[in-house]
């Protein structure tokens, strides 16, 4: 063949519209699913997907799509990817950009956008959507010029996925769609203003291998940042060769296995009694991938209050932010722990620290009193993590349920844990497990919603339907916004204003509506008898149990008080001797 005709050739091959180009980009990132919902600005677009072999997932609200692609990303590791359309679409996506952008997950959504000639005019479904999205992605585009598109998607993947991971917008007017321009997309990222530090500082890293050899009372508070780092492996390795306990946050459960004898579970406003008093009695804390969280310290004035505090983190704006940091240490979590194992230092000498922490432990475990006549939900929790072996990918909404779940469900593995932790978004558990099922097709995945929540984003049974994911929701129907209703009742007298929702529709019925099966439970032994029916049905199925409506979640610290102050504490067994 002619030098000329290869020319031609390959002319012909990258000419291409910009709608083609995105599905084009798509393929190359190697992307396994995307999450959206059509509308006319993104109608080229849609065009362009049909036939093209992109599996495509249409949920029935764009909420549902980008909690969906977060769900996906926090158990794939790889960025979830959305398509919204302009004005209503691209404003439905909001709160899951914010969700996103709170726990650090790497999204690349695409929204539509009116034609640059009207934009401004306010045209028909037209929004700002580069200034609504500013504060809530880590970066956002308009695309103005369509030779700019490829170098554009590329970026976006690349700074969603690096450093600290996050949500990037890309957003297409519509005549930029169809326009046409040279697909070039074997480029390299140039982006001289972003360049994540990855590798720790020798000298930093000197100071904590010191800081653990002079210490009696250590303690890792490690956050999801050890998840986003794949470094559970060398969290492990470095907490048993220095002698260091450790606790986590809400977001970092299954980092540090649950059942490590290290291990003192979670930390923060319903959190362990040994965890919160860890932090509050540690002569050094050692904070990794974790942000501070209010949730997490209660008030500062009493946060680990006699600790030399550590932090490492990739996102140099969280050191220092909330608590003053003799040692900072900007990195990778992974890259860190690899250095600070290979460091060998002195092990921290624990010996009394760990009989204190042990005593704490064994005084003081989460406790709540059975009843079999209801259903105890923390009870439910455990004969959900009896029933799967401590295995399944656990997905949840936001208030009671969710802490019950993060308390009483044993995570002992990484990537099982899908929760809003930062926005804390009601309505984030189903859609969630959509994604979460889609990026692990053999795990089982548990949706546990609380009745208030789930009446947020129940339209996405339809897609678990209709994929046939077998993906079981339970509905923890304590007829009230629980989580509300137990501040009513300990910080405003009882008056329980606008948290109560006995009005409830008939949810086995609901499940009947979208052809699949659904049960109910009110005593402990109906909940043992349909949580077994359901884990032996393949495929979907919702269950509704209906809990006690007054339990309350405990340990809590109240607000404003310091971690240390806990309420519904109670002492189990003796002090030993
Ligand atoms: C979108 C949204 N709106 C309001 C809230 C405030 N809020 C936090 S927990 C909660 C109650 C949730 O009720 P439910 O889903 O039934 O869960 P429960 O606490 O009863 O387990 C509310 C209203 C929120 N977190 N998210
Ligand atoms: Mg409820």
């Amino acid at each position: 063949m002619s030098r000329m005709k290869v020319e031609e050739r390959t002319c012909e091959k990258t000419k291409m519209s910009g709608a083609l180009m995105l599905i084009e980009a798509l393929k190359s990132e190697k992307v396994e699913v995307i999450f959206g919902y059509p509308g006319g600005a993104v109608l080229p677009l849609y065009d362009k997907l049909y036939q093209s072999g992109v599996f495509h997932v249409l949920t029935r609200h764009e909420q549902g799509a980008i909690h969906a692609a977060e769900g996906y990303a926090r158990i794939s590791g790889k960025p979830g990817v959305v398509i919204a359309t302009s004005g209503p679409g691209a404003t439905n996506i909001v709160t899951g950009l914010t969700d996103a952008m709170m726990d650090s997950l790497p999204l690349v959504v695409f929204t539509g956008q009116v034609a640059t000639s009207v934009i401004g005019s306010d045209a028909f479904q037209e929004a700002d959507v580069l200034g609504i999205t500013m504060p809530i992605t880590k970066y956002n585009y308009q695309v103005r010029n369509i030779n700019e598109l490829p170098k554009i998607i590329k970026e976006a993947f690349h700074i969603a996925t690096t450093g600290r991971p996050g949500p990037v917008l890309i957003d297409i007017p519509k005549n930029i769609t169809t326009a046409e321009g040279e697909f070039d997309y074997e480029q390299e990222v140039h982006l001289p203003g972003y360049q994540p530090t990855i590798q720790p500082n020798h000298l930093q890293i000197r100071r904590l291998v010191e800081a653990v050899s002079q210490s009696k009372k250590p303690v890792i508070l490690a956050g999801a940042g050890v998840l986003h780092a794949n470094a559970s492996n060398e969290l492990r390795e470095y907490a048993e060769q220095q002698n260091i306990p450790v606790v986590h946050t809400l977001l970092g459960l299954g980092g540090f296995p649950a059942d490590h004898p290290l291990f003192l579970g979670m930390a923060g406003m319903h959190g362990t009694y040994a965890a919160n008093m860890a932090l509050y009695e540690c002569d050094l804390l050692i904070n990794i991938g974790a942000r501070f969280d209010d949730r997490v310290t209660g008030n500062l004035k009493y946060f680990a209050p006699k600790a030399t505090v550590a932090h490492i983190d990739i996102d140099p704006a969280e050191i220092g932010k909330n608590v003053p940091t003799k040692i900072p240490i900007v990195s990778d979590a992974k890259a860190a722990l690899k250095e600070l194992i290979h460091q060998q230092g002195k092990p921290a000498d624990i010996t009394a620290w760990m009989a204190q922490l042990n005593e704490w432990k064994r005084r003081f475990p989460l406790y709540y009193e059975d009843d079999a006549q209801t259903i105890k939900p923390q009870k439910l929790i455990e004969m959900i993590y009896e029933l799967t072996n401590g295995d399944a990918i656990i997905t949840t909404d936001v208030g009671q349920h969710q802490m019950w779940a993060a308390q009483y469900y044993k995570f002992n593995k990484p990537h099982r844990w899908v929760t809003s932790g930062g926005l804390g978004t009601m309505g984030f558990g189903l859609p969630a497990a959509i994604g979460a099922q889609l990026a692990d097709r053999n795990a089982t995945v548990v949706s546990i919603v609380g009745d208030g929540g789930f009446q947020m984003t129940f339209q996405e049974l339809a897609v678990i339907q209709e994929l046939r994911l077998p993906i079981k929701v339970v509905i923890v129907n304590n007829q009230a916004l629980g989580m509300v209703r137990q501040w009513q009742e300990l910080f405003y007298e009882k008056r329980y204003s606008h948290s109560l929702i006995p009005t409830q529709p008939d949810f086995v019925k609901l499940a009947e509506a979208y052809n699949m099966p659904g049960f109910r439970a009110k005593t402990e032994a109906e909940a043992m008898e349909v949580l077994k029916k359901a884990f032996a049905i393949d495929g979907p199925v919702l269950l509704d149990f209906h809990v006690k409506a007054d339990e309350n979640v405990y340990p809590m610290v109240a607000p404003g008080k310091g971690i240390h102050e806990m309420v519904g504490v109670k002492p189990c067994g003796e002090l030993s001797q």
